[in-house]
């Protein structure tokens, strides 16, 4: 953390705290008087309807009055207003530690006072309550172990026994190690300055594929169609975090289209629709019974044409990455993909769900070479101790991570930040 002063960065958190509760208090009244408003409306809209309706039997007496002239069918005016979906918003909790650690994360990343959100803080508090568990069996023991002294070789190999065992993989593990003890044999090192020095070697890791792809953030091209497939195994989270970035998407003003493509499980498409539902996105899909995936690809893009669609998100089938015809099948979408618009934006986006710790690494490798991936999300990031899986994708796959999940809501996915990653899963409490 560049702010080294704690009591300044106290201070920061209690006037960050102090602006967002008054923030919130201030929407809280703005939305009071809207209700009002809309109450006021309503009333009037009541009223209306009742002056309406004195007039139609009005109307009605006149009729009858008139001798049979044939009925004139009155279809019933379907006026009840639709109210639109709001999601539960965040509220702000305690003046606690997670608020003061999650404001010092944001503070040490740049951020002003006036430009952090309370989602921004929910989050942070989320992604380190989920890395607890990778980090008990963690930093606690690893601060326990190290006291105050400097580091010595002996606890370098308790340093590595538990980075394996946060799943981290033996690359990443070797490559932290190795530098611990250049750096040991070179100089003293205390254990803050250990920690810190491990910090800056494991975020390294996770930046080197998200560097060397270009884009430090994954984000839709504006004035192209980007489409965006999920592929992974049955049960990772795929279908859950299609839902959670449409909402994000169409939060952020991506005009949106989902493609319900795995039509191999029967409840996947109802299972999305109400996913669209949540974030007012449509879905496009098949009902008919082992409707060709690709079929659907098909039309979701001829709808994405027509309604300029800024992003498509492609929800796949998870059968085991050792069937070939998924992966034929993951083939076959990419090819109509490229014949119907060579000019989009592609980006395989493999689903992993970190409690499958090294499985879950097995399964990237093996995705990795037959489904030309560029990119991967960790899910389930809650009430894990592996999510140093997550590094070892990054060493052993190459894949850049672009969100992460953690929790099953639909506010409950991030795109990725590794310097936030790094300290939530090394926080010392
Ligand atoms: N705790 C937790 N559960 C998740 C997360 N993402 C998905 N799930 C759950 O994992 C299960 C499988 O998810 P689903 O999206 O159907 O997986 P799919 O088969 O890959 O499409 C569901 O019960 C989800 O609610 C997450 O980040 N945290
Ligand atoms: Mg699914």
């Amino acid at each position: 953390m560049t702010n080294t002063d704690s009591d300044n960065s106290r201070e920061w958190a209690a006037q960050a705290y102090a602006l967002l509760k008054k923030r919130q208090e201030d929407q809280k009244q703005e939305l009071e008087k809207q209700e009002d408003q809309k109450q006021e409306l309503e009333k009037q809209e009541d009223q209306k309807q009742e002056l309406e309706k004195q007039e139609d039997q009005k109307q009605e007496l006149e009729k009858q009055e008139d001798q049979k002239q044939g009925l004139i069918d009155n279809a019933s005016k379907d006026n009840i207003p639709r109210s639109p979906k709001t999601i539960n918003e965040p509220e702000l909790g305690e003046f606690d530690d997670n608020f003061t650690w999650s404001a010092m994360v944001l503070a040490a990343q740049g951020k002003k006072i006036n430009q952090i959100s309370i989602d921004e803080i929910d989050w942070l508090t989320k992604l380190r309550r989920g890395l607890e568990e990778t980090r008990k069996g963690f930093v606690t023991e690893l601060l326990d172990k190290l006291g105050d002294d400097p580091l010595t070789p002996e606890s370098l190999d308790d340093l590595e026994t538990l980075l394996i065992r946060a799943d981290v993989g033996i690359q990443s593990t070797d490559k932290v190690i190795s530098s611990l003890r250049k750096k040991l044999n070179e100089e003293v090192v205390g254990g803050e300055a250990g920690i810190k020095f491990l910090k800056k070697e494991l975020k390294l890791i996770i930046d080197k594929p998200i560097k060397s792809s270009g884009t430090d953030l994954l984000i839709p091209q504006k004035g192209k169609l980007n489409v965006w497939l999920l592929v992974g195994v049955n049960g990772v989270g795929k279908t859950t975090t299609l839902g959670k970035l449409a909402y994000l998407s169409s939060r952020s003003n991506y005009k949106t289209l989902i493609a319900a493509a795995d039509t191999f499980r029967a409840a996947a498409v109802e299972q999305l629709k109400v996913w669209g539902e949540r974030s007012n996105v449509d879905v496009i899909s098949n009902q008919s019974k082992n409707a060709d995936p690709a079929a659907v690809v098909f039309d979701a893009i001829n709808s994405a044409k027509k309604r300029n669609v800024d992003l498509l998100l492609v929800d796949t089938a998870g059968r085991l990455q050792t069937k070939n015809n998924l992966m034929d099948e993951l083939t076959k979408i990419k090819k109509i993909i490229d014949k119907k618009v060579p000019e989009a934006i592609v980006e395989s986006l493999l689903v992993l769900d970190a409690s499958q710790g090294q499985n879950g690494l097995k399964q990237a490798k093996s995705f990795a070479k037959s489904a030309n991936l560029s990119g991967a999300i960790i899910t389930k990031l809650d009430g894990t101790s592996r999510g140093g899986v997550s590094l070892a994708v990054s060493e052993e796959v190459n894949l850049p991570i672009r969100f992460i999940g953690a929790g099953e809501g639909i506010k409950d996915l991030r795109p990725f930040n590794s310097y936030e990653f790094v300290e939530a899963m090394l926080a010392d409490q």
